[in-house]
């Protein structure tokens, strides 16, 4: 059986109290067209107490862009997965490409953080993928299987089903230019089989996501593919119409 579909909004550093209340308001207005799909918003950590009482009669998931890999301690300006908890947060995005590059975080990093968060329960989106120098020298499959290598190894104990993978390729995040549905497919095909290969069974149940430019007018096509179980929304997140139509081609 296909993992239920499952739309993120990534927000990044954007938005407002004001986005949170009319986002929540219009994914409320539009809950029958939205049934089967399992959507959720990572709005700057801040906003987290809004979104969830905004949200607290609506099937809406609470995720968060960023915790630390430590539990607690003297690391300033840091959240920790216990404090994300306390505020109803389910999802926690990890190694987005943009700490990645931007804040050097690392494979090691991951794999902690993905310890963090699956032994507290909360899923661990992890995000995978290459550059546009690495899929020109034909290394895309051997850097992705890296990055999964390392949220698998913080994964251990912890149950599978507490583990997203987002493929985002970087040469197309924000930049407008989309991997077609195929090159993605191709991707997720490799990640699918690979994670079966690791975990057995429970790797078909892990729920991949594509994310990259995913707008309105190219979602559908996305996620059709056949191992596509939905998206993680960047810049089309932050328009009301524009995220409702992404979650809906998702059903
Ligand atoms: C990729 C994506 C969301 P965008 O970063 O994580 O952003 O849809 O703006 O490319």
């Amino acid at each position: 059986m296909q993992p239920q579909p499952l739309v993120l909004a990534n927000w990044k550093l954007n938005g407002d109290r004001q986005l949170v209340t009319s986002m929540v308001s219009a994914l409320r207005d539009a809950a029958d067209s939205l049934h089967g799909v399992n959507v959720g918003i990572c709005p700057p950590a801040i906003y987290i107490p809004a979104l969830t009482e905004a949200c607290y009669y609506d099937a809406i998931g609470v995720g968060v862009q960023h915790i630390s890999e430590h539990p607690k301690g003297a690391y300033t300006g840091e959240l920790a997965v216990s404090m994300v908890k306390e505020f109803g947060v389910d999802y926690v995005l990890i190694g987005h490409s943009e700490r990645r590059s931007l804040y050097q975080e690392s494979d090691q990093q991951v794999a902690a953080k993905v310890a963090q968060v699956t032994s507290a329960g909360l899923t661990a989106v992890v995000c995978v993928g290459e550059s546009e120098a690495q899929r020109e020298a034909g290394e895309t499959l051997t850097v992705v299987k890296a990055q999964l290598a390392a949220a698998l190894q913080g994964l251990a104990q912890s149950s599978p089903a507490l583990l997203v993978i987002a493929y985002e390729p970087v040469w197309a995040i924000g930049t407008g230019q989309t991997a077609t549905p195929e090159q993605a497919q191709q991707v997720h095909a490799e990640i699918r089989s690979w994670l079966q290969q690791q975990l057995g069974d429970a790797g078909k149940d892990i729920t991949l996501l594509y994310g990259g430019s995913v707008k309105p007018d190219n979602a559908a096509e996305l996620f059709a593919q056949a191992d596509i179980n939905g998206g993680l929304i960047g810049g089309a997140s932050l328009v009301a119409d524009d995220f409702i139509a992404i979650c809906q081609a998702a059903r």
